[in-house]
This record gives C-alpha cells, structure tokens and sequence, in this order.
C-alpha cells in the first residue's frame, strides 16, 4: 500500500503510476500540502530572505538557510507530515517522496523557464522556492551539495529543454530519451570524500510540466532480482568505465572512474552506478563485455517501477542509491518560455561520504 497523508489533501492525488506493483509497494510516500498552509510558508520565507539575504544568491549561504528555512517549513506542516519528511531516510522501504502543492507556481510570477541560459542569480519566487527546496532537505537530514565541474559549481540545476541542446543526452535534452542512469559526478562533490561521487539524493521542485513529460524509476531490487549470477558477480568487479556524463567537464582519467564496480555496496545498499549511454566498452575484457551485455538486455526488458507524472508545485526526492531513473523524449511546449521546467538539488546524507 502506498502511504497517502489525507489529512490535508484538498488536491487531486499526484499523478503516480505503479507499474512494477510488487516491487513499488510502499515505496512512494506522497503528502498533499494545504493551499493556505503553503501560502504561509511563503509568506515567512519571503520575509526571512529580505532581512536575511536581502540580495545576491541563497546559494553561498545555503547550509545555513537550509536550517532556518527547514523551521519555518515545520511550524506550518503537520506533525504526521514531519516526522515522515524526517524520518524518511531511515525507512527502509521509503524510495521516493512527493511532497504535493509546496512550491509558488504561480504563472504570473514565475519567469520565463530559461531554456536559452539562466541568470546567475535569482530573484523573487525562485529564491523562495530554491530556499524552500534547500529547507525541505534539511528536513530530511540531507545537505545540498555541488561540484565544480557540474553545472558551473551551481546547487541549483535548471533541468528544462535547452535551446541548442535538444539531442543532448542530459536533462537539459528533449528530443531524445535520457535513459536509465543513475547521476554521479565525475569529481568531488562539496561535503563528501571522493570516493563515492554518488549524491544520494535527487531533489526536484517542479515549477513547470504542461508536457507531462515523467521521470522513471526503476528499483535496484527489481533489476538485480533478474541478473543471473555470473552477470552481478562480474558487475561487482571493479573493472568497469565509465564515461563523464554530458553535462561534467571532468576528464574521464581518474582512477575512480577507470576501476568503477557497476554494482556496488554503498551505505549498506547494493548500488547501480551505471549510464546507458556513458559506459566506455573499448577496454573491457571480454568477462566484463559479456556481462555488461547481459545487464543491458535485462534492463532493455523491464518497465519501470513507478512513473512520476510530476505536477507543478511538487516536491520529488528520490534515493538514488535504490535505483535508476529516465526521462523519455517528449516534445517542448511552444513558445518556450512556459516549457517544462524543474530545480534539481544533489543532496548527501550518508555517513560513509560525509566528510571525515
Ligand atoms: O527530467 C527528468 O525528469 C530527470 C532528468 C534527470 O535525469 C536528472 O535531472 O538527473
Ligand atoms: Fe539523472
């Protein structure tokens, strides 16, 4: 059953599908948030940037502001609705969260969604909503974090159909599929070791989605269920390439990325590190060539988990050391400036990759 907070649900319940039923049991935990009680959260983070941060970006100070904000969040939300943003991490059976109706999606403030390049700073509803999105993780013990070397060192992604980069196989394509990946870095992340480069959570504010365009999950659990023996056993190997995603200027040439597993123990989770179209085949044994054929084709076959049919004014965190995830192609809405338009934050919360 999945876990649906009624309590204040004055909305249509968010657009999810569960395809892979069994496996998606439980997974998806979705609270709906009152308009008047979104409104007052505004309200007060509005009002707390303008004495905090009266201007420049929230990113500099984002820890901080993900503290405060995390608050405000709190004195308006209802206990049952804090203790499972709060909680969240710790269930195990807990994949991906939707907080419904919790962002100012207003048309009339939002501006145009920057397909042709975004500012470098914000103003008005995006600061507030960027604010409110930092204060939701914290909430979820997580803390925001970026790389250089991905979206110019920025926290904030804007994932849109970027003007140029329509057949980029990155979220700012459109008229190709992004198919299952899971998102890494190809350096250090701010707030983690090297290790990893695995943020363990992905976090969306939905600002704009006329074209109904889904984000995918497929569940580890449901992928790993179908790999013959030999094929994990050689994925566990750390004799795999993986290429830098698209979107990282990182060189490929560092050991971390040259010696990955494609099936990992991470935080006690068996990880998929993999991007279908970012493995490097050129130097793999044929071991390993074989077994990466075979991964392939299984996942070829199934459907996904669960489909998220995101809504504007949705809040989306999904762990993403649990699974994989696509976007297929879809067709921008015209004219662009009211195109599909989502904020994406990476956030750490594992001890492991933590800073020592
Ligand atoms: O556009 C989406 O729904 C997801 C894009 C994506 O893969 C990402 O932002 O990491
Ligand atoms: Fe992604």
């Amino acid at each position: 059953m999945k876990q649906t907070n009624t309590h204040d649900a004055n909305h249509q319940a968010p657009n999810v599908e569960w395809v892979g039923a069994e496996a998606s049991s439980g997974a998806v935990t979705i609270l709906d948030v009152a308009d008047a009680r979104r409104d007052r959260i505004h309200f007060e983070v509005a009002a707390y940037l303008a004495e905090n941060v009266p201007a420049g970006t929230v990113e500099g100070r984002l820890n901080q502001i993900g503290d405060d904000v995390s608050e405000i969040i709190a004195d308006h939300l209802p206990l049952g609705n804090r203790l499972t943003l709060k909680g969240f991490d710790d269930n195990d059976h807990g994949l991906a969260l939707i907080v419904d109706n919790i962002f100012d999606v207003r048309e009339g403030r939002l501006p145009d969604t920057p397909v042709a390049g975004a500012p470098d700073e914000y103003s008005g509803v995006i600061r507030a909503n960027d604010a409110v999105l930092a204060g939701l993780t914290h909430m979820m013990g997580q803390t925001i974090t970026a790389t250089g070397g991905e979206n110019g060192g920025h926290a904030f992604r804007n994932v849109v159909p970027a003007i140029g980069q329509e057949n980029q196989l990155s979220s700012q394509g459109s008229d190709v599929t992004f198919g299952w990946h899971s998102d890494q870095f190809g350096g250090p992340m701010s707030g983690a070791s090297l290790g990893s480069l695995v943020p363990d959570y992905l976090n969306f504010a939905v600002l704009r989605n006329r074209e109904k365009a889904a984000t995918k999950l497929l569940f580890n659990e449901q992928v790993l269920a179908e790999l013959p023996g030999w094929v994990s056993q050689s994925l566990e190997q750390p004799d795999f390439v993986l290429g830098v995603p698209v979107s990282n200027s990182y060189s490929v040439d560092t050991a971390e990325r040259r010696n990955m597993r494609i099936i990992d123990d991470d935080c006690g989770y068996a990880f998929i590190r993999y991007d279908q179209q970012g493995m490097m085949k050129d130097e793999l044994s044929p071991m390993s060539l074989k077994a990466l054929g075979a991964f392939e084709s299984v996942l070829s076959l199934q459907q996904p988990s669960v489909i998220i049919n995101s809504r504007p004014g949705q809040f989306l965190a999904i762990k993403q050391r649990r699974m994989l995830h696509r976007r297929d192609a879809f067709k921008p809405r015209q004219p662009l400036m009211g195109a599909r338009w989502l904020r994406r934050a990476y956030g750490v919360i594992c001890e492991e990759t933590r800073d020592a």
